[in-house]
């Protein structure tokens, strides 16, 4: 790793890049491998590798109770736990989304055949804006997916006194805000559901994963058959489904990476605070930030490059590609520019210019346990140099 101090020593001006290997955001959290493989041998011996076994078990009472809900359905993925709860919840016609977020928000309802309508954010937050939430209710809307962008909650008692006085249904998607609260209370128990994502690049993973957490009884019953084909018992089927399962080496390794999630949140704070530090008073550059009263996960550290800033977003990328680190326009172009919504909402760009403005500023910095202080140091010399030059 080299040291970068001066607009020379910057790889697209043909130095040699900051970093041999690439830098990514997302690189997965593991925890120990050790209690991995001891949980992978007693997987082995009892031969139960899927279909609820007691590893899914006792995942699910684990994190419900670190999210201080009633019920967790752990799943495979948290775009099928996305689907499940939006059918569970009987939502059709259309429902309101933030076009501000990852694609499988919107896929999950088009995929059901239901309309995914885009709300604008508020740009200071990169939240649904609930007036412009208002703005967007038809005859036809059903309900709204409130989305705790970065781990940030959405405006959570806004939309649901919109939804309250529409009679629409509300749920979320948490797929970033494993760990995180709002006004002091955990993320999981607001709306009629939230949905988590373990996906290998999140804060917390199961290599692949995902849960529906909600504190009703008849819905978490009616998710779990969903989940397994509809069956109640040997040979009983009394509902529609899919196979939404969890694996047991799923499981395993979120018992492993659960008992490691305090050292993590240490980590991404650390690291958070030291790009916050090094990238402070550089023009037009800011660090959204974290609500300190809340818990967090630390999971992102979203870089916001303004009109003030001498650089382009897009140059800036380039250069930090070209030393190597890999960072992301995370969720440029908003979903309402990706197909099939680009097509069936040419004019979206009109109704989204907050979420437009948001999309074309922000920069996704590495993070997590494989990125030390050093590296952090290093990505933001980076940046300085390259402003530095260009000012
Ligand atoms: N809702 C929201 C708001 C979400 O952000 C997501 C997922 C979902 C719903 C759906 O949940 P899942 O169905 O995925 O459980 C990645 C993830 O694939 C996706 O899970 C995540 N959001 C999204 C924000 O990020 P991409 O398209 O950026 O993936 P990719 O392949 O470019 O990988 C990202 C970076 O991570 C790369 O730099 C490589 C690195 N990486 C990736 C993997 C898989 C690793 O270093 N190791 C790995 O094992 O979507």
């Amino acid at each position: 790793m080299k040291s970068i101090r001066t607009p020379q020593d910057l790889a697209i001006n043909g130095a040699t890049p900051a970093f041999e290997e690439p830098l990514h955001v997302g690189r997965p959290n593991i925890g120990s491998r050790d209690l991995f493989f001891k949980y992978t041998e007693e997987i082995f011996d009892r031969r139960w590798l899927s279909n609820n076994g007691p590893v899914v078990q006792a995942f699910e009472r684990r994190i419900a109770d670190h999210h201080d809900v009633k019920h967790c359905i752990a799943m495979c993925n948290g775009t099928i736990a996305l689907e499940i709860a939006i059918r569970s919840l009987g939502l059709e016609g259309e429902v309101i989304i933030p076009s501000y977020t990852f694609i499988a928000t919107a896929h999950a309802l088009h995929w059901q055949a239901i309309t995914p309508v885009f709300a604008d954010i508020n740009p200071a937050t990169h939240s649904l804006d609930p007036e412009a939430v208002r703005s967007m209710i038809t005859p036809n809307t059903t309900g709204i997916i409130g989305v705790h962008l970065w781990g940030r909650p959405a405006p959570i008692k806004a939309l649901q006194t919109i939804a309250d006085e529409h009679d629409l249904k509300l749920m979320f998607d948490a797929a970033h805000a494993f760990g995180c609260s709002y006004k002091g209370r955990m993320i999981g128990g607001f709306g009629a559901c939230e949905v988590l994502s373990f996906h290998a690049t999140k804060f917390f993973n199961t290599f692949e994963g995902g849960a529906i957490l909600t504190n009703n009884d008849e819905l978490a019953e009616t998710m779990r058959l969903m989940r397994n084909f509809g069956f109640s018992g040997m040979d009983k089927v009394i509902h529609p489904g899919t196979n939404g399962k969890m694996s047991e080496i799923a499981a395993a390794m979120g018992m492993v990476n659960l008992d490691a999630i305090d050292n993590v949140v240490e980590v991404n704070q650390r690291n958070y605070q030291v790009y916050h530090e090094m990238l402070s008073g550089l023009p037009g550059i800011s660090l959204l930030n974290y609500q300190e009263a809340e818990s967090n996960n630390y999971q992102y550290v979203v870089m916001e490059v303004s009109d003030g800033s001498p650089v382009s977003r897009d140059l800036i990328i380039k250069a930090l590609h070209a030393e190597n680190i890999l960072a992301r326009k995370y969720f440029w172009p908003g979903c309402h520019n990706m197909k099939p919504y680009s097509e069936l909402y040419p004019q979206a760009d009109l109704m989204l210019l907050n979420t437009m403005k948001v999309a074309d500023r922000v920069i996704v910095l590495p993070t997590g346990t494989t990125i030390d202080v050093e590296a952090v140091r290093t990505i933001t010399q980076v940046i300085r140099a390259l402003l530095v030059i260009k000012q």
